[in-house]
């Protein structure tokens, strides 16, 4: 009786294991880790594999391929505009939360968690704000208090269901800028001085005490000269570091990834060096919105192999390495691409002298680049000792 009992587990155990090894079942095949998406192998690590998400295209239904690769792909969305203040409330006091609800609502059916993007920025406000300080109709006791409210008011709303909030986005001037020494630049350091920022991350964090909150800006991949008048991302550290120390609830810094082949690559070890000296003041840290253009010569234009071809493989080369910088610095949390697709990537239409393109991880005819295929078998073949599972910190009170 024993013995047969025993013979039952024996059978039953290798069965299991035999299920276990073709994991996940399909029909008898192996695992075969190339036919994942990224979403699902970044998930391996604890990490999150993203992209911004463009409302008009998800909702063409003459463009399907763009909406089932932005739910199956990814593992995280952002929305690309329908967050940002003109498009919440594009007349004083009317709110348009439709497309915004929309992708939070597509998030949630898809599984996917949601970063949002942007609660404080001086680009995309709605005119009735900025004409209404220009011709000192709002003063600045008004506007400080405009902000508070729209902080408030959209974080509240989607309390809970915003993992990550892009609190100030791009507050930090750049070496071309006038003057070049850098400063706290735009509408809201003008208006209101630079203690716009710790204000904005404090009513954040009143309004959505779980969310976890970040800073967002460009040019902080790597360090430069060290000398925060003129090395952006030491000025950002510096600034990280001061909010830290007064208590301010910032959880984290986002370098937004915008990159292009024409400037050189940065190596993975300088780019993994910024995320560890951000993760040691205790924030975690996120790639938020990667993309790498190229310019479009005649030749690239003209479908010039010779050309085309150095360009794709400078812009996999540089997509990989921040994945493989986020892969080996334990904080940071999420890798989104701006776009998945080079027929939606605002690049085109902000770049047109030179043109610049081919900046996303698919053609225009949604056929997976170079570039996806790299940071596709970063995460495949990732592993420790170098890779091990995320460490999210909890937002700060
Ligand atoms: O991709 C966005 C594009 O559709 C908008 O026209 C543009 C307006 O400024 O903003 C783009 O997104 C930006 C993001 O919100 C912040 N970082 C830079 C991004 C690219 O410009």
């Amino acid at each position: 009786m024993k013995v047969r009992r025993w013979m039952t587990a024996g059978a039953v155990a290798v069965a299991t294991v035999a299920a276990l090894n073709t994991v996940p079942a399909t029909a008898g095949k192996p695992y075969d880790p190339t036919a994942q998406t990224l979403g699902a192998l970044g998930l391996r690590h604890g990490l999150q594999v993203g992209t911004a998400v463009n409302m008009d295209a998800l909702n063409d239904a003459d463009d399907p391929q763009y909406r089932k690769i932005a739910a199956t792909e990814f593992a995280s969305v952002t929305a690309e505009n329908v967050m940002k203040w003109e498009s919440l409330e594009p007349t004083r006091g009317n709110y348009n939360w439709g497309p915004a609800d929309q992708l939070v609502d597509f998030a949630k059916r898809n599984r996917q968690s949601v970063r949002g993007h942007v609660l404080v920025w001086h680009n995309q406000l709605p005119a009735w704000l900025t004409s209404g300080v220009a011709d000192g109709s709002i003063s600045k006791q008004e506007l400080r208090e405009l902000l508070r409210k729209h902080i408030t008011t959209v974080a509240k709303r989607y309390k809970g269901k915003i993992w990550q909030w892009d609190v100030v986005n791009e507050a930090v001037s750049d070496p071309w800028d006038t003057p070049p020494t850098l400063h706290y630049k735009g509408f809201w350091a003008e208006n209101l001085g630079p203690g716009y920022i710790a204000d904005a991350f404090r009513w954040a964090r009143a309004a959505d005490p779980k969310a976890l909150l970040f800073y967002n800006d460009y040019n902080i991949e790597a360090f430069g000269s060290g000398n925060p008048a003129d090395d952006k991302t030491q000025f950002v550290y510096d600034m990280v570091k001061k909010l830290r120390a007064q208590g301010v609830p910032i959880d984290g810094v986002g370098a937004q990834g915008h990159l292009g082949t024409q400037y050189g690559n940065f190596n993975t070890f300088q780019v993994t060096e910024a995320l560890k000296k951000f993760t040691s003041l205790g924030v975690a840290t996120a790639f938020t919105e990667v993309d790498v253009r190229s310019q479009m010569t005649e030749g690239v234009q003209a479908g010039n192999s010779e050309e085309i071809n150095p360009r794709l493989q400078a812009s996999a080369a540089n997509f990989s390495v921040l994945m493989k910088a986020c892969l080996a610095v334990r904080s940071c949390l999420s890798y989104t691409v701006w776009g998945f697709s080079d027929n939606h990537s605002w690049v085109p239409g902000w770049f047109d002298d030179p043109p610049e393109g081919l900046a996303t991880i698919y053609d225009e005819n949604y056929q997976p680049k170079l570039a996806y295929h790299e940071i596709k078998s970063d995460l495949i073949f990732a592993g420790p000792p170098f890779v091990l599972p995320r460490l999210a910190p909890k937002p700060r009170r």
